[in-house]
C-alpha cells in the first residue's frame, strides 16, 4: 500500500482535514502517501470516493472518511479515520475529541478568544492560499508535537497517583518526585494551593496558585542559607522558587531530597542545617 497511496482532502484544508491526514500518515502506514486536494465535497476524478482501495478521501466526497453524510453527524473526518485506523491510541483519542469539538463548533466557551491550533491553521491557508499542499506540510510536525504533548500529559496523570500531600503555611502542598513541573494544574486541581516537584535529573521547584497568598520569599532565605551552592531562583512574583528548568539549566544543582525541600516549605528548615546560621536566624 505504501508506495501507491494518495490521500484526498479538500482545499483550503481544516483542522479535520489536516488531522485526518496526519493520522494516515503518521499510524495508517501512508508515510510516503501523495496528496491531492480537490473542491469540498468533491472527489479525486470525480470517480466513486472509496472505490479505488489506494485513494483514500478524507473530509470530502462522501465516502467512509468523510462526516458530511445523515450517518456521522456529530462526528468528524479526523475521528472516522481514527476509529479505522488507531482506535486504542489514547493520545490520539485525546487529541482527536478537540479536533471535533472544534470541527463542530462545540469548543467550550471562550477557548475560541486566544490564538489556538485552529487559528494556526487559518493563518497557514492565508500564507499558502492557492498552495493547500503548503498548508499540509507546515501542519503535519505541529500534530506530530500536539500528539508528544497528549502523550506527557497522560504519562503525569498516571504519575499524579504517586503525590505525597502535605500542610503548607498557606493551604494544601502537593509534591511529586519524577515530574518537571508539568502537573502543577493537576495539583491545583487537587485543592493544591502549592506544588513542589523534583525531576529525574535533580532538578526543582515550587509554584504556587496564581490566585493566592503564597510568598516564598522566606523558603527562598532558609535555602539560600541550607542549600547555598544550588541556583535557587525566585521569580519576582513570589509565588515561583526554581532550580534548574530546561530554560535555565542549573549550574549547580540542589542536593536537597523531595522530602527536604517539603520540610523547608513548611519551615523547618533547622532540621536539615548542617550550620547553626538558620538556627541563629529563627532565634
Ligand atoms: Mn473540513
Amino acid at each position: 500500500m505504501e508506495e501507491l497511496t494518495t490521500i484526498v482532502g479538500h482545499l483550503a484544508p481544516d483542522l479535520d482535514c489536516l488531522t485526518a491526514i496526519w493520522i494516515l500518515v503518521r499510524f495508517g502506514g501512508a508515510r510516503n502517501a501523495t496528496l491531492q486536494f480537490v473542491p469540498a465535497g468533491q472527489t479525486l476524478h470525480h470517480r466513486p470516493p472509496d472505490e479505488d482501495p489506494h485513494i483514500i478521501h478524507v473530509d470530502t466526497g462522501g465516502g467512509r472518511f468523510d462526516h458530511h453524510r445523515p450517518d456521522a453527524q456529530g462526528l468528524c473526518a479526523a475521528e472516522l479515520v481514527r476509529r479505522s485506523v488507531a482506535p486504542d491510541d489514547e493520545a490520539l483519542a485525546r487529541m482527536v475529541k478537540q479536533v471535533n469539538q472544534i470541527d463542530n463548533a462545540t469548543a467550550p466557551r471562550g477557548s475560541q478568544g486566544f490564538f489556538n491550533v485552529n487559528a494556526l491553521v487559518a493563518g497557514y491557508n492565508l500564507l499558502f492560499p492557492n498552495r493547500p499542499h503548503h498548508v499540509a506540510y507546515a501542519m503535519l510536525p505541529n500534530l506530530d508535537a500536539w500528539y508528544e504533548h497528549e502523550q506527557r500529559q497522560i504519562q503525569l496523570e498516571k504519575a499524579f497517583a504517586r503525590r505525597v500531600e502535605f500542610e503548607t503555611p498557606w493551604g494544601l502542598g502537593i509534591a511529586l518526585d519524577g515530574d518537571d513541573g508539568g502537573s502543577s494544574k493537576l495539583a491545583y486541581r487537587h485543592g493544591a494551593v502549592l506544588y513542589a516537584y523534583r525531576n529525574e535529573k535533580g532538578w526543582m521547584g515550587i509554584a504556587a496558585r496564581s490566585r493566592s497568598n503564597v510568598d516564598l520569599s522566606p523558603v527562598y532565605r532558609d535555602l539560600r542559607i541550607i542549600d547555598r551552592d544550588a541556583d535557587w531562583y525566585l521569580h519576582p512574583g513570589k509565588r515561583m522558587l526554581l532550580c534548574g528548568t530546561p530554560k535555565a539549566p542549573p549550574r549547580s544543582p540542589s542536593r536537597l531530597t523531595l522530602d527536604e525541600l517539603v520540610r523547608v516549605i513548611q519551615g523547618e528548615a533547622l532540621f536539615l542545617d548542617r550550620s547553626s546560621s538558620v538556627a541563629d536566624r529563627h532565634r
